[in-house]
C-alpha cells in the first residue's frame, strides 16, 4: 500500500496535509519507514490557546450536567467508530510511528478496549456511604467532574494513550484538549475525524468537548501553565515530566505523569526457559524497544545464564528487520536518526563500562532514510551507570544474580519504577517478588513480560516514572473531584467530637 493511500484512507485530505506550506513555523512530518515527507503542517498558533481553553471551559459547564451514562453513550459511539476505522488508523500508526502492522492494529484495539471499559464505568462512578458519629446524620462521598483535561502524548503510542485518558475523562464529565507529539500529529488528526463521526451521531455534545492542538513545547506550556486546565495528563520522558509536574503543582493543578521506565525481568532457576525467551524477545525488541514498558534489564540466575543467553542470541538472529508495512516484519525502524544516535551512544558507554555488546548494528534494508537497527544484547558484569538510564531503543542489558534478594535489590536500584516481572515456577519466589519487600514498580508480573499490559489494570509507576495511573481499575478517580457530604436529617445540631458551643 502506498503512503498516499494510507493517508487518504485515514481521511486526511491534501489540503489538511499541506496546511503549513506558507508558514515558516511549519512542522514537516516524515515517515520513519523511509523518511518520505507525509505532511507540512501549520502548528496551532500559541495566541489561539486562550480561546481553545475558554471553549473547553464552556464545554465543561454543560458536559458536567449531562448524566454520566449519557456521557458514556458518546464513548460507546466512539468505540463503534474506532472498530470501523481500525484497519485504516492502524495502518496510519504504522506509517507515522513505524510500528509493525500487528502492533499498529493492536494500538487501535487498545483504544476500543478502553472505550468499552469506560462505557461500563459510566454507570459505576461509585462513592462510599460513611457511618456518621452523630445521630440523625448520614455521610457519603460524591465524585464530580473536575474540569478540562489536557493530554500530552508521546510518539510511541500516538493514539492509545490519548484514548486511555479521553475515554475516562469524557465519562467523568471533562472536556479534553490533546497535544500529540510533534512527531506524530497525523494519527491524532485522523483520530479526530473518527471523533467527529461519533459526535455527529451523538447529536448534542457541546462544542469544544474534544479539541486537538498541534505544536511543540510552547503549546504544551500554555496548557500546563493555565489555571483553566484542571488536569494535565502527560506521557513522555522523565525530563519532560520534571518540567510539567512542578509547573502544574505551582498552580495547584492536578497532574497524571507517566514517564520513563527501566523495566526488568528476573529469570529464576525453575523458570520455563522457552516461555521466558518468547517473553524476553517480544518485550525487548517489540516496537523496536520504544515502549515505556520495554524490557531493558534482565537478571538471570547464574546457573542458567549461559544457556538462556544462547537461546536469546539464537532468537535475535532470526528476527526479520525492515519495512513495518511488510507482512512478516517484526522489527521496524526507530522513530528517527537522533534515536539511533542515542542508541549508538549508549552502546559505546556500555562497552566502556565493561559490557559485551552483541548486535546493535545499523541495518541497511534497502529502504532509504529509515533508522533500522539490530536489537542489542549487552552482557554486563554488574549494573553499571549506563544500565540505570532509559535509552529508548532495543538494548537489553543482561546481568547474573546469585540470590533472589540480590536480584530484587538490583531490580529496584534504578531511578524508574514502571514495570517488572519474574519467571519462576517456585511459589515462594513469585510471592516474594510481589510482596511489600518485592518489586517497587507500578506493574509487577509473574511468568509474563513487562510490556503489553491490558487496559483493565491501572497503568503507571513510581519514582521517576511519575506516580500517575491511567487506564483501568480505579484510575478514573484522578479525573474527578471527591466531595464529602454530611446530611443532617434530625432536628438537632450536634457538633462533631462532642464540642459544645451553646449561646
Ligand atoms: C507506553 O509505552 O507509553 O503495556 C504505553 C504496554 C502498552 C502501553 C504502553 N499497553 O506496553
Amino acid at each position: 500500500m502506498l503512503h498516499k493511500e494510507i493517508l487518504a484512507s485515514a481521511g486526511l485530505s491534501a489540503a489538511e496535509l499541506y496546511s503549513g506550506t506558507l508558514d515558516n513555523s511549519a512542522i514537516t512530518i516524515c515517515s520513519p519507514i523511509d523518511g518520505a515527507e507525509l505532511a507540512v503542517l501549520k502548528p496551532t498558533n500559541p495566541s489561539a490557546m486562550p480561546v481553545t481553553m475558554e471553549l473547553a471551559q464552556t464545554a465543561f459547564e454543560q458536559w458536567r450536567t449531562v448524566p454520566a451514562p449519557r456521557r458514556g453513550e458518546l464513548v460507546r459511539l466512539l468505540g463503534e467508530e474506532l472498530r470501523a476505522a481500525k484497519a485504516d488508523l492502524g495502518a496510519l500508526v504504522t506509517l507515522e510511528a513505524g510500528k509493525i502492522r500487528s502492533e499498529g492494529l493492536g494500538e487501535v484495539q487498545e483504544m476500543i478496549d478502553i472505550c468499552d471499559f469506560a462505557v461500563g464505568l459510566s454507570r459505576q462512578l461509585y462513592g462510599l456511604t460513611i457511618a456518621s458519629e452523630r445521630p440523625g446524620h448520614r455521610m457519603m462521598e460524591s465524585w464530580h467532574p473536575m474540569g478540562p483535561c489536557a493530554v500530552i502524548s508521546a510518539f510511541n503510542f500516538p493514539v492509545a494513550v490519548w484514548a486511555w485518558n479521553a475515554a475516562l475523562a469524557l465519562v467523568c464529565g471533562n472536556p479534553v484538549i490533546w497535544k500529540p507529539s510533534e512527531k506524530t500529529p497525523l494519527t491524532a488528526m485522523a483520530t479526530m475525524k473518527i471523533v467527529e463521526r461519533a459526535l455527529a451521531r451523538f447529536g448534542d455534545a457541546p462544542a469544544g468537548l474534544l479539541q486537538l492542538v498541534i505544536g511543540g513545547a510552547d503549546i504544551g506550556d500554555a496548557l500546563v501553565s493555565s489555571k483553566k486546565i484542571a488536569i494535565v495528563s502527560a506521557t513522555g520522558s522523565t525530563r519532560m515530566g520534571s518540567l510539567v509536574g512542578p509547573k502544574v503543582a505551582a498552580r495547584f493543578g492536578r497532574s497524571i505523569l507517566e514517564l520513563g521506565g527501566n523495566n526488568a525481568m528476573i529469570v529464576a532457576p525453575s523458570a520455563d526457559l522457552d516461555m521466558a525467551v518468547r517473553a524476553i524477545v517480544f518485550s525487548a525488541v517489540g516496537t523496536a524497544g520504544q515502549r515505556c514498558t520495554t524490557l531493558r534489564r534482565l537478571f538471570v540466575h547464574e546457573s542458567i545464564h549461559d544457556i538462556l543467553v544462547e537461546k536469546i542470541r539464537k532468537a535475535y538472529a532470526s528476527l526479520p528487520i525492515g519495512n513495518p508495512l511488510d507482512a512478516g516484519t517484526l522489527i521496524g525502524p526507530l522513530i528517527d536518526q537522533p534515536a539511533l544516535q542515542h542508541m549508538q551512544n549508549a552502546l559505546e558507554q556500555a562497552r566502556q563500562q565493561g559490557g559485551g555488546v552483541f548486535g546493535g548494528e545499523v541495518v541497511t534494508t534497502g529502504v532509504p532514510d529509515g533508522a533500522y537497527v539490530k536489537p542489542a544484547l549487552v552482557l554486563m558484569p554488574a549494573q553499571r551507570e549506563v544500565v540505570k538510564h532509559e535509552t529508548f531503543a532495543p538494548i537489553l542489558y543482561v546481568m547474573k544474580y546469585t540470590t533472589l534478594d540480590e536480584a530484587i535489590h538490583l531490580q529496584n536500584d534504578v531511578p524508574q519504577g514502571l514495570s517488572s516481572c519474574i519467571f519462576t515456577l517456585n511459589l515462594r519466589e513469585a510471592e516474594q517478588f510481589l510482596s511489600a519487600a518485592g518489586s517497587d514498580c507500578g506493574i509487577a508480573n509473574v511468568n509474563i513480560g513487562p510490556s503489553g499490559a491490558e487496559i483493565g489494570g491501572a497503568f503507571g509507576g513510581e519514582k521517576e516514572t511519575g506516580g500517575g495511573r491511567e487506564s483501568g481499575s480505579d484510575a478514573w478517580r484522578a479525573y474527578m473531584r471527591r466531595q464529602t457530604n454530611t446530611i443532617n436529617y434530625s432536628s438537632q445540631l450536634p457538633l462533631a467530637q462532642g464540642v459544645k458551643f451553646d449561646f
